[in-house]
C-alpha cells in the first residue's frame, strides 16, 4: 500500500484523525509506541482498511508547542504559529494561567496574543488591570464579546471585537488555550460555522449536565487560517523550559535581571539587585515578580528532580 502525507486534525489519546490532501478523513493509530503526535502535525500514512490507517512517520515540525510536569512531556500543538489565551471578565481568570501558557509559547518560538472576552460583562475593569502587566510585557490584548448576553442572561445583541480578532487570526495557524468558561467552544463556533462545538453554561445550577471538550481538534477557518482548540490544559506544567527561557520569558522584568551584581542573582536579598530595586521603585508590578519567583521555584524543582 503507498505512503501518503496528510495533517493530524484531531488526537484522542493514541487515536488521531488525518486528513488526506484530497480532504478524506482517516482514523489512525501510530506505529512505534514511543511516536508522539500531536494536532497540526504533518505525517506519513498508510492506509490499512477503507476510513482507517496507520501513521508510518511525523514529517519535520516548524514548530512544536509542549507542557511538561517532572515526569512526562506533553505534545499540544505542532506547526503553529501563536497561541490565543482566551481569558473572560467572568468567571474569573487566573492570570497564571495566562503567564504558564505565554511561557510555554516563548519556549517554543511563537507569539502568545490575550483575547479578554465577555466585556458586556460590568466587571470589565478589574478584568483590563489584571491584564495590563502582559500588555507591558509585550502582548497584545483585544477586547471581545463572543457571544454577548443580556441582564437576564438570554443572548443577545451583536458580538464586538471580532473584525480584529479574526485578522489577528488570519492566514495563521494559531492555538486556542484558556481556562474552562473562557468562551473557547463560543469562538469555535462563532468561526467555523459547521463546528458545533458544544457550549457549556456556567451559569447553570450547579454546573450540572455542562459539557466540556476533552480532545484537542483543528478546524479550518479558511484555507490558509486554522485554529487548534486544546482543552483539558488546566494543568499548564512547566518542566520543559531552562531557568533562562524562563527569565527572558519574562519580557516586563528581564531587562532589569540583567543588570544585578552577580550573575547567579537570587533576586532575594543579594546587594546589587536590580530587579528588587526596580520593584522597590515601582517599575515593576509586585504580582508580576511574585509569579515570577513561584514559577522559577517550580522551574528549578522540576529540573533538580527530573534531569
Ligand atoms: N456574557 C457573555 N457570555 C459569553 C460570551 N461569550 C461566551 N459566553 C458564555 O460563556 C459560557 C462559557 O462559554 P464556552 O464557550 O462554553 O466556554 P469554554 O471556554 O469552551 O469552556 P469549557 O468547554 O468548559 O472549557 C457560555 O454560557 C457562553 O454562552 C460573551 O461575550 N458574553
Ligand atoms: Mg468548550
Ligand atoms: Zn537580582
Amino acid at each position: 500500500m503507498s505512503v501518503d502525507s496528510g495533517t493530524v486534525v484531531a488526537t484522542f489519546g493514541r487515536q488521531h484523525e488525518v486528513e488526506t490532501r484530497t480532504g478524506a478523513r482517516l482514523e489512525c493509530v501510530t506505529r512505534g509506541r514511543r511516536q508522539d503526535c500531536a494536532c497540526g502535525d504533518e505525517v506519513a500514512f498508510r492506509i490499512t482498511s477503507p476510513g482507517q490507517g496507520v501513521i508510518e512517520a511525523v514529517l519535520p515540525r516548524r514548530t512544536y508547542l509542549e507542557r511538561a510536569d517532572r515526569f512526562k512531556r506533553k505534545a499540544i500543538a505542532a506547526n503553529a504559529d501563536q497561541v490565543l489565551i482566551l481569558t473572560a471578565v467572568e468567571p474569573p481568570f487566573s492570570d497564571e494561567f495566562v503567564m504558564r501558557v505565554t511561557l510555554l509559547a516563548h519556549a517554543a518560538g511563537i507569539g502568545a496574543l490575550i483575547a479578554l472576552n465577555k466585556i458586556d460583562l460590568p466587571a470589565l475593569e478589574a478584568a483590563r488591570t489584571r491584564l495590563a502587566p502582559f500588555a507591558s510585557a509585550g502582548h497584545r490584548v483585544l477586547e471581545v464579546a463572543i457571544q454577548p448576553r443580556d441582564s437576564i442572561g438570554s443572548k443577545t445583541g451583536a458580538a464586538l471585537g471580532m473584525h480584529v480578532l479574526k485578522a489577528s487570526l488570519e492566514g495563521r495557524a494559531t492555538v486556542l488555550a484558556g481556562q474552562s468558561g473562557m468562551g473557547k467552544s463560543s469562538l469555535v463556533n462563532a468561526l467555523v460555522p459547521d463546528a458545533g462545538a458544544r457550549i457549556g453554561d456556567i451559569s447553570s445550577a450547579l454546573n450540572a449536565g455542562r459539557h466540556t471538550t476533552t480532545f484537542s481538534r483543528l478546524y479550518r477557518i479558511d484555507d490558509h487560517t486554522t485554529l487548534i482548540d486544546c482543552p483539558g490544559m488546566q494543568e499548564v506544567g512547566l518542566a520543559n523550559l531552562t531557568p533562562s527561557m524562563l527569565d527572558s520569558g519574562f519580557a516586563d522584568l528581564a531587562p532589569f535581571m540583567n543588570h544585578c551584581r552577580f550573575a547567579d542573582c537570587r533576586h532575594d536579598k543579594e546587594p546589587g539587585c536590580a530587579l528588587q530595586k526596580a520593584l522597590a521603585d515601582g517599575y515593576v508590578h509586585h504580582r508580576r515578580f511574585e509569579l515570577y519567583t513561584r514559577l522559577r521555584d517550580e522551574v528549578t524543582a522540576a529540573r533538580a528532580a527530573a534531569y
